[in-house]
Parts: C-alpha cells; structure tokens; sequence
C-alpha cells in the first residue's frame, strides 16, 4: 500500500474511534489548507464533533483572522483561532473538546487531523503540559500513531498529517507540506512558490527581503547574490538560493502572507478533496 493510503486509513481509524475530531488548519490559509473530505466525513455522524483550530494567527493581522471566524462560522464551522507558539487560546480549546463531548462521556477520545506542519503536534503538548508529541519543522515528522493521557478524562490521538490530492506543487510549498530538499528542481519550485506568493500578497517578498524584481528568476537570482552563494567558478549558485529562500519561508515563516478572506469569498466553491 503507498504511504497515503496508509496514512489515509489510519487516519479514517481514528476519526472512527473519536467522540471529538479537531482539525488543525494554517490561519494563513484556512480555506487551502482544510481536509473536507475529513470534515465532511465527521460532520456526516451525529455522534462525533468537529472543531476547527485555525493554528498559527500569531502570523496574521487579527482582523484577518476575525474576517476568516466569521466566514468558516457561516459555513457552520465551529473555529477556535489558536496559537501554540503564543499559547493563545490553548485552554479554550481543551474546554471546548470537553465540552463537544458532552456531559455522558465521562472518558472522551478526541483525535487531531490536518495537513503537515499546521501545529497539531504542538498544540497538543500544550494540552498535554510537557513535551510529549514530538515537534517538528520537518513536515510529515509525526509518522507513528500516538495516543497520549490529557487529563484522567480525555485522551488524544496525534495524527500524521494527510495531503489532499488536489493540492499543487506550489501550495504544498506555501503552506510547508513538503520538506524543499525533497524537491526535485529547486529553482522551478521556488520559482512556482514566488509566483504564488505574489498573487496573494504582491509586496510581501519584496518587503521581508528588500529585493525590488520583476519575475521569479530575477528575484531568486538577486537572493543568490544577497546571501552571496556562488559555485567554485563564481557563477551563481541558484540551487543553493532556492533551497534557502523555500526554506525559510517553510521554517521561519520569514514572509508575511495569507489567503485574502474578499478574495475567497468571491472565488468560493466546492472544493471536494478526492479518496487517496
Ligand atoms: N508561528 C507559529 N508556528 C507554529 C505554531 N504552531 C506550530 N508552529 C510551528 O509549525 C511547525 C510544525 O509544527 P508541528 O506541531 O510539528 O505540526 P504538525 O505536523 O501538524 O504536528 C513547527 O516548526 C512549529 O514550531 C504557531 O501557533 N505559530
Ligand atoms: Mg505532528
């Protein structure tokens, strides 16, 4: 079986044997990276709650965020916009997995899914209290299956995260799904990364590194000459470049971007995320 396939049916297990499913998406970009195959999939059993943790809004202006609550909530979507790295709204969150189990469960199961890299790993050593999940800016980090004691009451299962199909090369990289040295062609990928970032947010990359350009290949060959990497010959080395900038921007969140929430409104449909 692929790894996908793995991952989707462990995955499918585990929203099976949960009374709460919270979903962890980037509040850079809600829309892009929600699993609605999962949701729906949640939503369709009456036994089983779905929250949505919009993870990350440390890296978003709050009306933004605000705009997004409002948007998901019309959806009826249930969203707790979170931060582990600030801790904001961590035990609202706990509260509200206790909550949505209802008061007849005295032991709840709560399970955590999304995309790689959204923070589930983190949100839950914040609920747990100490490091126990394992943390990781690689995407993908979390393989095994972990079930960790909350409190005497509630237990969560940590999830690897599942990659839609539909998801191109491009938003992968955006929103850190892939690690940028697994890439096969660095400089096409931080090209397609650019081209992507500057439809979202146009000043964004020229403001984070003070680099006036006019296309992806003048900005990434700018980079190379900023950071000074150059080959033996002392062409420059582009590779190198490429594999810095997507770095960065996959570890350090090093650019400021975000899905408009105007624009989704009036681009919106139906994505249905597709059977692995
Ligand atoms: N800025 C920011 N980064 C976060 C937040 N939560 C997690 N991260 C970072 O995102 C990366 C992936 O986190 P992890 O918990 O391993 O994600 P998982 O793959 O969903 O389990 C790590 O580098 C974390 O430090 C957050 O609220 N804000
Ligand atoms: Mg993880």
């Amino acid at each position: 079986m692929s790894k996908k396939k793995d991952f989707d049916s462990m995955v499918r297990k585990m929203i099976k044997g949960s009374d709460v499913v919270v979903e962890v998406i980037d509040a850079r970009f809600p829309s892009l990276s929600r699993a609605k195959y999962y949701e729906k999939m949640v939503l369709r059993d009456r036994s089983k709650k779905l929250i949505v943790a919009m993870n990350k809004v440390d890296l978003v202006p709050e009306p933004i965020v605000e705009e997004w609550k409002l948007i998901l909530k019309k959806e009826r979507i249930h969203v707790i916009p979170t931060s582990a790295r600030e801790r904001l709204s961590t035990s609202i969150l706990r509260n509200s997995i206790i909550r949505a189990a209802g008061k007849d469960f005295f032991y709840i199961t709560a399970c955590f899914i999304g995309l790689p890299n959204t923070g589930k790993s983190s949100l839950i050593n914040i609920l747990k209290g100490r490091s126990s999940a394992p943390v990781a800016p690689v995407p993908g980090f979390t393989r095994a299956l972990q079930v960790l004691r909350i409190t005497t009451r509630l237990r969560i299962f940590d999830t690897p995260g599942v990659i839609p199909l539909k998801l191109s090369l491009a938003d992968q990289i955006l929103m850190g799904t892939i690690r940028p040295e697994k890439l096969s062609d660095y400089v096409k990928a931080a090209w397609a990364l650019i081209h992507r970032i500057d439809k979202l947010n146009p000043d964004a990359i020229s403001k984070a590194y003070k680099i006036e350009y006019e296309n992806p290949p003048e900005f990434i060959e700018k980079f190379a000459e900023l950071r000074h990497k150059r080959k033996k010959g002392g062409e420059l080395d582009l590779d190198t470049a490429a594999v810095i900038f997507m770095s960065e921007h996959v570890n350090k969140a090093k650019i400021p971007v975000w899905e408009d929430p105007e624009e989704y409104l009036k681009t919106r449909e139906d994505v249905e995320y597709k059977k692995f």
